[in-house]
């Protein structure tokens, strides 16, 4: 790739910097590869091609006799709508399990099988027991988290028919009818993802609308799952509050030992985090100045958000890292690591390290992290990392000069405590009384990944720098917090640089009353992909306050860079909570205009939530303001009419 390629292809410096030379020691990155991959098959990029029977592939032309169909007969929007379910069983799994997996781990603290963890924070562990009807009073705490644990994996294999736990007592009223009517509730995780791919193997469901259904109810156990580990997360390591950190390549250190945490499983990465501090000594033995623990991906943002972890990169640069030569191990876990970070490692000293029995790469050191010795496990993992220092190539050694300040650790509740520092008696009419004052316009939430299909993180950066000039309040998980957090974006650079009037203000006052030491940042870090489910609990916590549904918000969402099965499943959750979801790429789709209608505009009637396919980055910030403007504007109509006649307020959604 010529400079002017790269340059069309990624916004990040640093990134920029090591295609450059990745280009010039000709090693071959995500960048290259997605390249020789065009022009990619139509049919695959249109949704149009089925592979679930092995009569198949069955590739569809619906202008072409007898290729209209496929060779079971089955439609192309039927065809469509099975491929698009699929991921969101796809990405609805990965959550769930991983929460399933802290669900587990909870109970083997409650059982004392975990000797290694705990129960960090006891106030939550109370609040969420309350919420999910576990008896409190009088309890010992193990005992109450045991009961915590075992709700919590009920909800993956319940054979009643109630709507599950996690989901049911963490939203409105009005989506519970919603859901209830539509009977997208589901009862149990696993069955949802079971039940789809039954629905859609070969000869079961050829309905389009009856499929998406069955999608959406799957979604919402990716909701559910992902809600369970965010709470049982915070409970075993705290939840998460303001915190002071750095990001972008720069935050490599060539004194000391760097050890990188990439994949999403929080119970690894951080008692990597612990057994690192009790290390130091060792690292110093070994003739380094420290230990540096950076983090890539969404368990890099479980540990920015509790422990101020620097963050190195997100999805897209992943295999960068590596090239700085300075990486001494690469410690993975499950989701998102990329298996050309192996070629990479070969390339240079760094070690990966597989942990997970159901994620190896080939060529990969293995060690089983297992709850019951897993402070020995992460302590053998970072001997490991020490011994490897004393292998790196001086000559090798290119950190491109980039970081940007970080202040993250905006769970929920830390939300709620900067909010009541104003209004203690109701902290989140500080938000939406800015957003009835006008000062702001509304909320956006951004989430989700990388793309090769886009310009490595600009369509996130410019949606974030042409919303914070329309005063809209904006907040991030996963790789696009990635993206801001490289960016500067997280931190008052970005308040100065691009916020509106009103967004400053608005951002300032919260800054005044903080009693933080830092600034605070353009758009707030709520944490990983699963802590998605901390953004529903403000836009559930608004619209309550405000006495109104989830779809009369002034609220969107915006994915730019929307990838992995997971981004596609959390998208649709967001749907069918309410939010008007912005999608950067396009999805397999476009090959039956009724499944693109029903997620672009049927959705919105069924469920004052949809999708928006935009790929040009300005065009879309232009559709999302759009949509909260007009959403708020209606809002303040609904407002006036309501109290002139001293009314209740119509609960009618956005038209
Ligand atoms: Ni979400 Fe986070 Fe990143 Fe995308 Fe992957 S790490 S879980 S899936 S790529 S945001
Ligand atoms: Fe073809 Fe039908 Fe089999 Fe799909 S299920 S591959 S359309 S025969």
């Amino acid at each position: 790739m010529s400079t002017q390629e790269i340059n069309r292809r990624t916004v990040d410096p640093a990134a920029a910097e090591m295609l450059e030379y990745a280009e010039s020691a000709k090693m071959s990155t995500a960048w290259d590869r997605y390249k020789a991959q065009q022009p990619q098959c139509k049919f695959g990029l249109t949704g149009v091609c089925c592979r679930i029977c092995i009569q198949g592939p069955c590739r569809i032309i619906p202008t072409k006799a007898g290729m209209d169909k496929g060779i079971c007969g089955a439609d192309v929007y039927t065809i469509v709508a099975r491929n698009l379910v699929r991921y969101i069983a796809g990405g609805a799994s990965a959550h769930s399990d991983h929460g399933r997996e802290i669900a587990y781990t909870l109970l083997a603290v409650a059982e004392g099988h975990a000797p290694d963890y705990k129960i960090t924070d006891k106030d939550k562990l109370m609040r969420v027991a309350k919420r999910v009807g576990v008896e409190t009073e009088g309890r010992e705490v193990l005992e109450i988290a045991k009961d915590v644990a075992i709700k919590a994996l009920e909800d993956f294999g319940k054979y009643d028919h109630d709507p599950c736990t996690w989901l049911y007592t963490t939203i409105d009223e009005e989506r519970k009818a919603k859901f209830k009517q539509t009977t997208i509730a589901p009862t149990a995780i696993d069955r949802s993802i079971a039940q789809l791919l039954h629905q859609t193997h070969i000869g079961v469901d050829a309905d389009p609308v009856n499929i998406i259904f069955g999608g959406l109810r799957a979604a919402l156990s990716d909701y559910t799952g992902m809600s369970l580990a965010t709470d049982i997360t915070d409970i075993l390591f705290g939840t998460p509050v303001p915190v002071l950190t750095e990001a972008n390549l720069g935050v490599l250190d060539p004194e000391k030992i760097n050890i990188a945490v990439h994949g999403h499983n929080p119970l690894l990465s951080q008692m990597v985090v612990y057994a690192a501090r009790e290390l130091e000594a060792e690292a110093k033995a070994a003739g380094a100045k420290g230990i540096n623990l950076v983090g890539i991906c969404c368990t890099g943002n479980e540990v920015l958000m509790r422990e101020g972890v620097p963050t190195a990169t997100n999805f897209g640069s992943q295999e960068l890292a590596i090239m700085t030569g300075v990486l001494d191990t690469m410690i993975m876990d499950v989701q998102c690591i990329a298996p050309g970070v192996k070629d990479i490692c070969d390339c240079f000293h760094t070690l990966l390290v597989s942990t997970s029995n159901i994620a190896k790469i080939p060529g990969s050191y293995h060690v089983e992290f297992k709850e019951a010795t897993a402070m020995e496990d992460a302590k053998k993992i970072i001997k490991l990392a020490i011994e490897q220092y004393a292998k790196r190539k001086p000559e090798l050694v290119k950190i491109p000069p980039y970081k940007k300040q970080v202040v993250g650790g905006f769970s929920f509740e830390a939300m709620m405590d900067l909010f009541g520092k104003i209004n203690p008696d109701s902290p989140i009419s500080v938000l939406t009384d800015a957003i009835m004052a006008g000062e702001i316009k509304g909320v956006c939430a951004f989430a989700g990944c990388n793309n090769q299909k886009t310009v490595h993180d600009d369509p996130g950066l410019t949606i974030a720098r042409e919303l914070a000039k329309r005063d809209i309040f904006m907040v991030s998980t996963g790789c696009m917090a990635g993206a801001f957090a490289k960016a500067g974006y997280l931190s008052s650079e970005g308040v100065e640089a691009y916020a509106g009037p009103g967004l400053k203000k608005f951002i300032k006052r919260l800054e005044e009353n903080s009693g933080l030491k830092a600034s605070l940042p353009l758009v707030f870090h709520m944490g990983s992909c699963v802590d998605n489910s901390r953004i529903a609990n403000l836009w559930t916590a608004m619209a309550q306050n405000l006495g109104i549904t989830v779809p009369q918000l002034p609220f969107a969402a915006s994915a730019p860079e929307a990838m992995s099965e997971k981004a596609i499943s959390i998208g649709s959750w967001v749907i069918s909570m309410g939010i008007p979801t912005h999608v950067g790429v396009l999805p397999p789709l476009e090959g039956s205009e009724l499944v693109y209608g029903v997620a672009t505009q049927i959705a919105k009637d069924v469920f004052g939530g949809y999708f928006m396919f935009e790929t040009d980055p300005m065009k879309a910030a232009e559709i999302i303001a759009e949509k909260i403007e007009k959403r708020a504007w209606k809002l303040k109509i609904l407002k006036e009419t309501a109290e002139k006649y001293n009314s209740s307020l119509a609960l009618v959604y956005e038209a």
